[in-house]
């Protein structure tokens, strides 16, 4: 399978060298991230039994009660029961962030599809530490609201886009700056790029989109290829200011293709946390 993927990649990349050196690094990157991305957020899941899906915790596999599931672009929302099962009673045709939220955990989100729940599943989230920093529990859409129905964005419920861009500023205490400082990505769908296009994710046969960024404190130190769950970034150590305000903006990318006015890639994404 990586030999094909890899393939792909080569064919639709004609240009010089290091082009394809560098889509083959990104898309290695990113083709270990599926193996590690539940275990960094928090979250791993596998096929469970019975009737109804699950939350755990991770560490001692007991269920979580009163759990609170949400599903932002169908507009639902449940919880767990006492033992931490849920159903859910919502109709999902495209892909769709969930997040699951309870008080001491992290705020954990996954991409599920029509086919997630076709047998019951079993998630396990993790206690948050003191260090981690919850950003943002929110969803968000970047982007002007036009796109393709054949984007990896096309869904059903929509959310309103809030622009081309997105801010936040927060203030990081209690760092250990001996280990590594990392921006988390909890969940992102819809990214129109080359490289998306070349993995399936959209259908779009004839245009793409340059890549979302991501600033931090002014210095653009990533771009985001991919949708995804648990995508992480590195803080730049020289850039974090400890103990004052710290700044992470994401822009999203343009439609390559369109020449006569700006067409921003429409994306939504959800659940910022800063790991430590
Ligand atoms: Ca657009």
């Amino acid at each position: 399978m990586y030999k094909r993927l890899i393939s792909i990649v080569y064919e639709k990349q004609n240009n010089n060298f290091m082009k394809k050196f560098l889509s083959l690094t990104v898309l290695i990157f990113y083709l270990i991230l599926p193996c590690c991305s539940a275990t960094f957020q928090g979250g791993v899941y596998e096929q469970g039994s019975g009737n109804a899906s699950r939350i755990i915790d991770k560490q001692t596999g007991e269920g979580i009660g009163g759990a609170q599931i949400n599903l932002p672009k169908q507009n639902y929302a449940t919880k767990t029961d006492a033992n931490g099962f849920f159903e859910l009673d919502t109709q999902i045709n495209g892909p769709s962030i969930m997040s699951v939220q309870k008080g001491n955990y992290k705020p954990f989100t996954m991409t599920v599809n029509g086919n997630t729940f076709n047998a019951p599943i079993v998630v396990g989230i993790e206690k948050s530490n003191a260090s981690d920093l919850a950003l943002d529990a929110n969803m968000y859409h970047l982007g002007d609201d036009s796109y393709s129905d054949l984007s990896a964005n096309a869904g059903e419920f929509r959310m309103q886009a809030i622009g081309p861009f997105y801010t936040k500023r927060f203030t990081l205490k209690k760092l250990n700056l001996s280990k590594p400082i990392y921006l988390v990505i909890g969940s992102i769908i819809g990214i129109d790029t080359a490289m998306a296009r070349s993995m399936g994710q959209n259908k779009i046969p004839n245009a793409f989109a340059s890549p979302p960024e991501v600033y931090f404190n002014g210095n653009k130190i990533s771009e985001i290829q991919l949708n995804g769950d648990g995508q992480k970034i590195k803080l730049p150590p020289n850039l974090i200011r400890k103990n004052q305000i710290n700044e992470i903006t994401i822009k999203t990318g343009r439609n390559l293709m369109q020449t006569a006015y700006i067409d921003y890639d429409d994306f939504e994404f959800m659940n910022l946390i800063i790991e430590n």
